[in-house]
């Protein structure tokens, strides 16, 4: 079927908005109609090129929200008419990593997704007979795309696709980052590096969960207001602290923070994130997505003493399992995610939405078919 797509051709150039060729779903596959994506920081970090697994020419986008149209042969989980999120971490629930209740990174189609294909090694899209490569298994810069089942969370009917959109990606990232992968205890004393939309997306999972002190650091003191209003009890700009930010943070969580999270993708933020966590029990999440090749460091005796350090990816989620979840979250009136949507376009306005990025106007746009 022919469907409407922003292409990748190549990498530092726009997008181009394109009728191109998609095959239906094969065997444990399916069609999903795309009503609405988020444009995210990944999508332009491939785009720049700088991303070392970037394929092209590709359809990029990993944060859509829409309607299943069709299943191939043995899809069991889900029907036509179903309201879905696409997953670009799936849930196969039967691969070692699925079973081991200490990772959501389930590996079931990692080497073919990783390569921009589907399981079978083919790619469902094609431009005048060329072929274009999947991203991160999702591609929902088209209005339609095709998923395996594993990759597929279904959702209630009554979620708005314009809002709930974001969940495949940045609400999930950090509100998942505090729930599921710290699992920050109420009363927790909490440091955010970076109030982005990740960032904010912690503050209010840090919010729900009770966290007493929740402390956003931030270089742009415009980021301030919509901090508070999601939660943040006290603002730090670097630029503005005299002397060593650790040692002000320190002070400021009296001894240290129970969680730290960085949010920004800066190795020197990680590494402060990490030695303002307090001694003996502090834990610090790495969110940021560092440049390819970079390296973190810190004195060992900071873990030696008790501190931790680790990683969130989608925010520790098993998707087909808690994305409804986070999706019932926003309906209950449990999160916010209409004040982070700040600009909604056509997809042939999807390059102001990188623009908007880069230039820091926007905390989301949101792309509507
Ligand atoms: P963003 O650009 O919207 O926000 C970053 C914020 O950091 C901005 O407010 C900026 O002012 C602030 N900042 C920049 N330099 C700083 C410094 N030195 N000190 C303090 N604050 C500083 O980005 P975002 O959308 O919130 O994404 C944040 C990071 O999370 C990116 O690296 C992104 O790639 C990553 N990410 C990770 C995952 C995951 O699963 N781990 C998923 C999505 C995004
Ligand atoms: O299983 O090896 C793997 C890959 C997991 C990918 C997780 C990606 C999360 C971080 C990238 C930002 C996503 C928008
Ligand atoms: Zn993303
Ligand atoms: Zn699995």
């Amino acid at each position: 079927m022919d469907v409407r797509a922003a292409v990748a051709f190549a990498s530092q150039q726009p997008l181009s908005i394109e009728t191109v060729q998609l095959e239906g779903p094969k065997s444990g596959e399916v069609l999903i109609e795309i009503k609405a994506t988020g444009v995210c920081h990944t999508d332009a970090y491939t785009l720049s090129g700088a991303d070392p697994e970037g394929l092209f020419p590709a359809i990029l986008g990993h944060e859509g929200a829409g309607v299943v149209v069709e299943v191939g042969p043995n899809v069991r989980s889900l029907k036509p008419g179903d309201h879905v999120i696409p997953l670009y971490t799936p849930e196969c629930r039967e691969c070692e990593y699925c079973l081991n209740p200490k990772t959501n990174l389930c590996q079931a189609i990692r080497p073919t997704q990783g390569k921009g294909l589907m399981p079978d090694g083919t790619s469902r899209f094609s431009l005048n007979g060329k072929m274009l490569h999947h991203y991160m298994g999702t591609s929902t810069f088209a209005n339609y795309t095709v998923l395996p089942e594993i990759a597929v969370a279904k959702i209630r009917e009554d979620a708005p696709f314009e809002k709930v959109c974001y969940i495949g990606c940045g609400v999930t990232t950090g509100i998942g980052a505090v729930v599921f992968t710290a699992k920050v205890e109420a009363g927790s004393k909490v440091v955010v590096f970076g109030l982005g939309g990740i960032g904010l997306n912690v503050i209010q999972g840090a919010r729900m969960v009770g966290a007493d002190m929740i402390v956003g650091v931030d270089v742009n003191p415009g980021k301030r207001a919509l901090a508070e209003k999601f939660g943040m009890t006290h603002f730090v700009n670097p630029k503005e602290v005299e002397g060593d930010l650790v040692s002000y943070l320190v002070g400021l969580t009296g001894g240290g923070a129970d969680y730290t999270f960085e949010c920004v993708g800066n190795t020197q933020l990680m590494r402060q994130a990490l030695e303002c966590a307090h001694k003996g029990w502090g834990t610090s999440v790495i969110i940021g997505v560092a440049g390819a090749g970079e390296e973190i460091s810190t004195r060992p005796f900071q873990l030696v003493t008790g501190r931790n350090w680790r990683g969130s990816a989608f925010g520790g989620a098993r998707g087909r399992t808690d994305v409804p979840k986070i999706v019932d979250w926003y309906m209950d009136g449990k999160i916010n995610i209409d004040d982070l949507i700040t600009h909604v376009m056509p997809l042939e306005q999807i390059n102001e939405a990188f623009d908007l990025m880069h230039e820091g106007k926007s905390i989301r746009s949101v792309i509507t078919f």
